[in-house]
């Protein structure tokens, strides 16, 4: 009697790869998987259980599993240089409970970017953190709206004394001052979080601060954006035993029961996949977003942080007010299969959250397909054929795309072994 509805369901799963396949996807926290990547999901590990650690899971059946994880693990390790590495949450909204819920009680206050300022929703009132102290302050920002000011926060931070201050954010064009308040919380013992959701492929690629190394003392990320592998989440840090015990037990059984051993294989694959190709892909992902934004100001448009050369991350944010706001923009954009999110900007009051002024880009997934300067070049010119001169350009956006199909940065081309060359270097590098 449903086998209609699954027909539904199986056509419109091939309309969407079929319709994203020919779309210029710009949406700053999205990427796509490789063929192998995506060829390790779908497995019998989508049906299994694996709650605990490798080698001490409350199920049998998981040799394989602890296989994978125990390899995850060690190499995220290496490539982020920390002594501990927590891959069990699904999700980055989970990595930032698995932290928040252990070592935020009510009353304690924490320091966040507003939603304007670019904060993620788990940082805020009605997201995660919300749920575990209501005393939740924005950091003051610069004028430009896009920087934290530090004297300002350095001050307040010795006012109320905060348990945790949570730098990065989901509008993240700039790095954050990591270095600049590590002095002032080492000496009030307030703990650096830092969300490095949209930036952890550029940070591997060791092309954006490194906030461990600046004096983070946890990252939590999602580890599908810049870091093009399956959707779910990780923290990181170099915190002593006892704290990551608690962490440990945030992450699980905190946060999570099963951790989705699907998506963990294809984050193994994505993870070997970033321990080679990362910096090159980081390097040409932020090249593109600066020359994205570089063409998309000569074009005319209110491109964002200007004044500091756009952006040093994947992203591009543009105030497109006088044609009609981020949610007219979009909508317009998305009838011309040009993908991407209406966004607010820091100067806008909350009650704008449905209808901002902005839109947000990111360059990091058609960056995965081998787009480099030129065509960024041509993005920009679609978008203000679309937007200001009001033309259809859907077919043009189609005819572009069909030229970047395959995905980049990837071994997707090889089933063999590394040459003897490769395998040397990846043993040097541990
Ligand atoms: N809200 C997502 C974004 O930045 O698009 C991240 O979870």
């Amino acid at each position: 009697m449903y086998a209609k509805k699954i027909a539904v369901v199986e056509e419109l799963v091939r309309r969407q790869e079929a319709w994203r396949g020919q779309c210029l996807n710009l949406i700053a926290s999205e990427n796509v998987l490789s063929r192998r990547a995506r060829a390790a999901g779908g497995s019998d590990f989508a049906h299994r259980y694996a709650e605990g650690h490798p080698g001490e899971r409350y199920y049998r059946g998981t040799g394989y599993i602890d296989e994978i994880e125990t390899q995850l693990t060690a190499h995220l390790k290496i490539l982020f240089g920390c002594t501990h590495c927590e891959v069990r949450p699904v999700s980055g909204t989970n990595a930032n409970e698995a932290v928040f819920s252990r070592f935020v009680a009510p009353g304690d206050v924490v320091l966040v970017n507003s939603t304007p300022g670019g904060g993620h929703i788990s940082h805020h009132r009605l997201g995660s953190l919300g749920k575990f102290t209501r005393n939740i302050v924005d950091f003051p920002l610069t004028p430009d709206g896009y920087h934290i000011d530090v004297e300002r926060t350095a001050f307040l931070i010795e006012a109320v004394r905060p348990k945790l201050i949570v730098l990065g954010k989901s509008l993240f064009l700039f790095p954050e001052p990591v270095a600049e308040l590590a002095e002032v919380c080492r000496r009030t013992r307030t703990r650096i979080v830092y969300d490095a959701a949209h930036v952890l492929g550029l940070i591997a690629g060791k092309r954006f601060q490194n906030p461990l190394a600046e004096g983070a003392w946890v990252v939590t990320a999602s580890t599908h954006k810049t870091f093009f592998g399956s959707q779910r989440g990780v923290i990181l840090s170099n915190m002593d035993e006892e704290e990551w015990r608690r962490i440990d037990r945030g992450a699980f059984p905190g946060s999570s029961s099963n951790h989705h051993l699907d998506t963990l294989a294809q984050l193994a694959v994505s993870t070997f996949e970033m321990m080679d190709f990362a910096e090159a892909y980081a390097e040409q992902t932020i090249r593109n977003a600066r020359s994205l934004a570089a063409a998309l100001d000569r074009l005319g448009f209110d491109v964002q942080g200007r004044d500091f050369g756009y952006t040093e991350s994947h992203q591009v944010a543009v105030n497109v007010k006088a044609f009609g706001g981020g949610e007219t923009v979009s909508r317009r954009l998305e009838a011309n299969d040009i993908i991407l999110n209406m966004n607010m900007l820091p100067h806008e009051p909350l009650r704008n959250h449905d209808r901002p002024e902005g839109i947000r880009l990111g360059v990091q997934e058609m960056t995965r397909f081998g787009m480099r300067e030129p065509e960024m070049e041509e993005i920009a010119r679609l978008i203000h054929a679309c937007i200001v001169e009001r033309q259809d350009v859907k077919e043009e956006v189609n005819r572009f795309r069909q030229r970047f199909t395959a995905v980049g940065y990837s071994y997707d081309d090889r089933v063999e072994a590394p040459s003897p060359a490769e395998a040397r270097s990846a043993a040097a590098r541990g």
